[in-house]
C-alpha cells in the first residue's frame, strides 16, 4: 500500500514541489486547495511541473475546523504537511488581523484535527526564519532568540509553538522546519526574487522601462524550493520529531541578487532600478542568515543549488513565459 500524504497549500510554490517529490517516492498525494484558488487555476503550478493529473485536489479552508476534522478522518493520511498560510510579510502589514488568522489559528485547527482523527500521522509545520526578526546572532540556528517583527512573523511563531506543544503534550510526531527564504520559477511575482527576474526579463524584451523596489540593502539567505521540500520530507522520515533550521548559510543583499539577474541578461542594473519608498515596510529585518548544521548532521541535508544558478533558472523561465 502506498503511503498517503495530505499537503495543505498545495497550490503554492512549496506545495507543488513537495507533491512532485512525494509522487516520486511512491506516495498517494492529496492536496488541499485554499479559498483563493477559486479565483484561478488550482493546479497551475502542478501543471507546470507536469503532475497535475497525479494529485487529488480537495477544496478546503484551514479556518473551517469541523470540515478539516472530517477530511482528516476520511483520508486517514500517513503524513500531513501544513504549508498553507497567508505567506506575504508585506501583505501581513496591510491586513494584520485577517492575514495572520490562517497562519496561526489555521495551523492550530489542523493540529487538533490530526490529534483527534489521525494521531499516528507524521506532521510537518512550515515555520519561518521571520520568527528570528532583528537578531543579534550572526547565523541563526534552532536555539537563536525569537523576536518576530511583523504580523506574519508573530502568527508563524504561534503556529511554531503550537506544533511544539502538540508534540510534547499530546505525543504527535510533529516537526517544524524553520525555513529561510526559498525561491524558484514557481515563486509568486510579489516576492522580491521573482519580481526581479520577471522585471529584468520584461526590460530585456522591451515590455517594461524600469524596476521599482523598496529596501535593496536588506540581506536574505536564499535557497531553492526544490532543495527545501526535500528537507521537509526528511524531517517526517526521522524516528523522532524535531525542529530544524533549513538555510544555505550565505546571506546576500537584494541589490546583489538583482545584479545577478540583470548581469545574466547583459543589462546594467543602475540604468533600470528605481527605489520607491512606498515599497518599504513599517519595520524591516535588515539581515537573516541561517545555520543549517543540525539539518546536515541529523538529516544529511544540505542545499545543492547556488543563488546564481537559481536566479539564472528563474530568469530563463520568465524569458520563456514572456516570449510565449
Ligand atoms: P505560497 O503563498 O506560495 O502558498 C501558500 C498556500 O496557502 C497558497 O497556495 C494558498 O492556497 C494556501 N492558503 C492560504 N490561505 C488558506 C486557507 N485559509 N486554507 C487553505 N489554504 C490556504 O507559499 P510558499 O509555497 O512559498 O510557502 C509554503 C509555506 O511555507 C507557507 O506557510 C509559508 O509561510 C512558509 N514559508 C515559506 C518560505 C519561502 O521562502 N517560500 C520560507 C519560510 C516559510 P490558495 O491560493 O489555494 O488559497
Ligand atoms: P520575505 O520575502 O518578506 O523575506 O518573506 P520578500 O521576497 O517579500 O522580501 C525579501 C526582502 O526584499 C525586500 N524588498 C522587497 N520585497 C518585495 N516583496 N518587493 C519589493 O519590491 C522589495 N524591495 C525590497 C524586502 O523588504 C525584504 O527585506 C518570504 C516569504 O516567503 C515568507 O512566507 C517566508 O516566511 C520568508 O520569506 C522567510
Amino acid at each position: 500500500m502506498p503511503k498517503r500524504a495530505l499537503i495543505t497549500g498545495v497550490t503554492g510554490q512549496d506545495g507543488a514541489y513537495l507533491a512532485q517529490l512525494l509522487l516520486g517516492e511512491g506516495y498517494e498525494v492529496v492536496g488541499l486547495a485554499g479559498p483563493s484558488s477559486q479565483e484561478r487555476l488550482a493546479d497551475e503550478r502542478l501543471a507546470w511541473l507536469g503532475i497535475a493529473d497525479q494529485v487529488r485536489i480537495v477544496a478546503g479552508d484551514l479556518m473551517d475546523a469541523p470540515a478539516l476534522g472530517r477530511l482528516i478522518e476520511a483520508l486517514a493520511p500517513d503524513e500531513v504537511y501544513n504549508l498553507a498560510a497567508q505567506s506575504s510579510v508585506a501583505a501581513s502589514w496591510r491586513q494584520p488581523r485577517a492575514s495572520s488568522q490562517v497562519t496561526s489559528v489555521g495551523a492550530a485547527n489542523l493540529l487538533e484535527a490530526v490529534k483527534l482523527a489521525a494521531p499516528a500521522a507524521r506532521f510537518y509545520q512550515a515555520s519561518s526564519s521571520e520568527i528570528f526578526g532583528r537578531s543579534d546572532v550572526d547565523a541563526q540556528d534552532e536555539t537563536a532568540p525569537v523576536r518576530p517583527r511583523s504580523p506574519y512573523a508573530a502568527a508563524k511563531l504561534f503556529s511554531h509553538w503550537m506544533t511544539v506543544a502538540y508534540r510534547e503534550g499530546f505525543g504527535l510526531h510533529a516537526s517544524a522546519g524553520i525555513l529561510f527564504n526559498h525561491e524558484s520559477p514557481l515563486r509568486a511575482p510579489h516576492f522580491v526574487t521573482r519580481k526581479v527576474t520577471d522585471g529584468a526579463a520584461r526590460i530585456k524584451l522591451g515590455l517594461a522601462g524600469e524596476l521599482r523596489l523598496g529596501n535593496v540593502d536588506a540581506r536574505r539567505d536564499w535557497g531553492h524550493a526544490r532543495d527545501y521540500v526535500r528537507a521537509m520530507w526528511l524531517m517526517t522520515q526521522q524516528d523522532a520529531p524535531d525542529d530544524y533550521v533549513i538555510a544555505t548559510g550565505r546571506t546576500t543583499t537584494v541589490r546583489a541578487m538583482c545584479e545577478i539577474a540583470f548581469g545574466y541578461l547583459g543589462l546594467k542594473l543602475e540604468d533600470w532600478l528605481v527605489i520607491d519608498p512606498a515599497l518599504w515596510r513599517p519595520v524591516e529585518i535588515e539581515v537573516l542568515r541561517g545555520d543549517p548544521a543540525k539539518a546536515a548532521r541529523q538529516l544529511g541535508w544540505s542545499a545543492t543549488v547556488t543563488l546564481e544558478q537559481m536566479i539564472r533558472e528563474m530568469v530563463d523561465a520568465d524569458m520563456a513565459r514572456l516570449a510565449a
